[in-house]
């Protein structure tokens, strides 16, 4: 297979692992910290989970090894979205395991959590690890979104653990996968089976994260590669002096990658998810926001500017959620097919215009039709309109052209407005891994597999104090359940994960609403060029503005 040169020279990087870490199992003991609760709803969750509730967080420290001997066998499965860094949580599980007893194996089972009920899978050696070392990507067993969720799945799964006489298993997942995995866990707990569940947190979203979990894996290395791209085109922008670019970029709900983008480049506009629902902002409010920088820019010459939306953002504007939920009634069971027989457009928004409420019809009214027809097109196997397909970098840039077009008519305003729309999300998905997500989850992989070894179950792997050298991060572990609320899901009482979405009284957002008006007027852009992989320090293994804020 050809690789490239920097592939190459990647298989050769060494990742970093906290200190406690580096002499692996010998050198480990176990600190137990206090015994814990969960996030909310103690007494319900202690009731789901009577085996693995309220066990001790435990931090690893140096000292005489007294974990358990036996031979392991692990199981591993990739769970969702591609994040950079996968491929060295397993690696370093390897390496872990390896070094602890040669006899050990890994199992990798393909494809996500199908794998395991499919008993579809690899067993790993030196050969197969080593072409994934320090490189982006899921495709070193595939990853897939089927859940985990139901005691039918269970009971497959502990078969197929039984049948290769599996020790562990290792759920590398955001947060669903990992409350599946502590529903895994109770499971396995108290069905006397020993398989004990560890998860790691992943996702570029970065809304996996809680006074335990500093931030997910690959969200450094996803923003660093959009913010690379966003300083490209800021950098464009500027030498051109006649675009506003509109860039919508991924993370689900949450603006978290947004907003490091921001911290990270400077643009003209950020809209923040979480401040659009705070503030009950209408899409006409946003519009008015966004062309308010134009306008201002355009008054000095500057006819060109940066827009950063966040993927989630209609979802958070209040009046465009109830138009969604009414357009959802609108077309539920067979009403879908009435509708969809209608022969014209025409045809199609009379009847939408009859199914509506008066205000959700305003708000429809304003969408440029190219919005308005994706409305209808797009759903999901429930037949509800799948938001975050909606081209909301076009949806903002068609709306404020139009605010612009009145403004010129009242004579407040005399630019030119030429937008163009990006939307970055896969780009970075598979990115190479940054030096901090290399050494991040070649330490949550490692830490994993002393987990195993001291006998956890219910745990996710931890590391922490991020924001300082690799050598000073601290290894643990935190029972899941510590993380877990009650939430209403498809109608009913979930335990889950609660998501953490970007707090208004956060440092990231407080340092970001400081300096946004001043950044919506003047040309502020930060060129963040390129991740570096080689060179100095304070270059290659920088984290997040975001971590360095929160921390520091
Ligand atoms: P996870 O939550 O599974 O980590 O996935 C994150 C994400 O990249 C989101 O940012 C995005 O909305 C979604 O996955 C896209 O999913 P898909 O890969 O199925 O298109």
């Amino acid at each position: 297979m050809e690789i490239s040169l920097l592939q190459k020279a990647r298989y050769a990087y060494v990742p970093k692992l906290p200190e406690m870490l580096r002499n692996g199992i010998a050198d480990i003991s176990v600190l137990e910290g206090e015994e814990t609760t969960s996030a909310a709803d103690c007494e319900k969750i202690k009731a789901l989970f009577p085996n693995t509730y309220g066990k001790r967080e435990i931090v690893f420290q140096k000292g005489q090894n007294t974990s358990k001997t036996q031979k392991q066998i692990v199981g591993v499965i990739l769970s969702g979205g591609q994040a950079p860094g996968g491929h060295n949580v397993i690696c370093g599980l390897y390496d872990a395991l390896k070094s602890t007893n040669p006899e050990n194996e890994l199992y990798g089972f393909k494809n996500g959590p199908i794998g395991l009920i499919e008993d579809n899978y690899i067993v790993f050696n030196d050969d197969y690890i080593n072409e994934y070392r320090n490189t982006g990507g899921f495709d070193i067993i595939g990853s897939g979104r089927t859940k985990l969720e139901t005691n039918e799945q269970f009971a497959i799964v502990a078969e197929v653990c039984k049948k290769h006489g599996i020790t562990a298993i290792v759920i590398i997942g955001g947060d669903d996968s990992n409350t599946n995995a502590a529903v895994l866990a109770e499971y396995f707990a108290s069905h006397n089976t020993s398989v004990q569940v560890i998860g790691c947190p992943k996702t570029i979203d970065g809304d996996l994260k809680n006074e335990d979990i500093e931030c997910s894996f690959g969200f450094d290395t996803a923003t660093k590669t959009y913010s690379e791209l966003i300083g490209n085109i800021a950098r464009d922008a500027n030498s051109a002096k006649k675009y506003w670019h509109f860039i919508k970029v991924m993370g689900r709900s949450a603006s978290h990658v947004a907003l490091e983008c921001a911290l990270e480049t400077q643009p003209n506009i950020c809209l923040i998810s979480e401040e659009v629902a705070a503030k009950k902002m209408s899409l006409s409010q946003i519009a008015d926001y966004i062309a308010d920088s134009v306008e201002k820019r355009a008054a000095q010459g500057m006819n060109f500017g940066i827009a950063i939306i966040p993927e989630g953002v209609v979802e958070f504007v209040p009046e465009f959620s109830v138009l969604i939920q009414e357009i959802n009634e609108l077309l539920a069971g067979s009403k879908a097919d009435a509708f969809n027989a209608l022969p014209t457009w025409n045809d199609k928004y009379a009847y939408i215009e009859k199914g509506l409420t008066k205000e959700s019809m305003e708000v429809f009214a304003i969408l440029p039709q190219g919005i308005q027809q994706q409305l209808f097109l797009e759903r999901d196997p429930h037949g509800n309109v799948q938001v975050s397909l909606i081209e909301s970098e076009k949806l903002f840039s068609a709306l404020v052209k139009d605010k612009l077009a009145a403004r010129k008519q009242a004579g407040t305003y005399n630019g030119k407005f030429n937008p163009i729309h990006h939307f970055l999300g896969y780009e970075g998905r598979c990115a190479f891994p940054s030096n901090f997500d290399s050494d991040y989850c070649y330490s949550l992989g490692y830490n994993a597999f002393m987990l195993i070894q001291y006998g956890y179950n219910g745990y996710l792997s931890k590391i922490s104090n991020l924001s300082k050298p690799a050598k000073e991060w601290i290894a643990g572990g935190m029972p899941i359940t510590k993380m877990m609320n009650i939430e209403r899901r498809h109608g009913e009482d979930k335990p889950v994960i609660k998501k953490a979405l970007v707090e208004l009284d956060s440092k990231p957002f407080k340092f970001f609403e400081t300096h946004r008006e001043t950044w919506a007027v003047d040309t502020c852009f930060v060129y963040p060029g390129a991740i570096q992989y080689y060179g100095p320090v304070e270059v290659c293994d920088i984290t997040t503005k975001t971590l360095a804020l929160e921390q520091n």
